[in-house]
């Protein structure tokens, strides 16, 4: 008798619990699980992927969703290879890379990079965008 009203109970709990529980208990498992945590992947980019800017980019960013060392950046435009004045290469971790840009003349750039994830994996991506003339 006493387990019956437990086990009722317990689904009455479910029941309630319902679709919210199960999606609560999943951002929670992404959220506490050291590896999914470590994991890094890219956000966002500045400027966006295939973007045509009006003006040059003051600066180029990566936005990871955890911290990653880059171990490649290079940047590469209508004139070759960018010479960048501070790169993050050999920083430690850190999830947000903004490394300042000299005016870039008009044309196509593309961004590519190479990191480490904290939990050891290797990751790497690139990006392109245009300065209009
Ligand atoms: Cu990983």
């Amino acid at each position: 008798m006493g387990g019956e009203t437990k086990a009722s109970g317990a689904a009455r709990a479910a029941r309630r619990v319902g679709r919210w529980g199960g999606l609560a208990a999943a951002v929670w498992l992404l959220a506490a699980s050291p590896l999914l945590w470590a994991h890094a992947h890219v956000g966002d980019t500045y400027p966006e992927d295939g973007a045509t800017l009006e003006q040059p980019p003051e600066r180029l960013e990566l936005q990871f969703d955890a911290p990653i060392r880059l171990t490649r950046y290079e940047v590469t435009g209508p004139q070759g290879a960018v010479a960048l004045g501070e790169t993050p290469l050999g920083q430690p971790t850190q999830a947000h890379i903004a490394v300042p840009a000299q005016p870039l003349p008009p044309g196509e750039y593309e961004v590519e990079w190479r990191g480490l994830a904290e939990d050891g994996h290797s990751m790497s991506g690139g990006y392109r965008f245009t300065v209009r003339e």
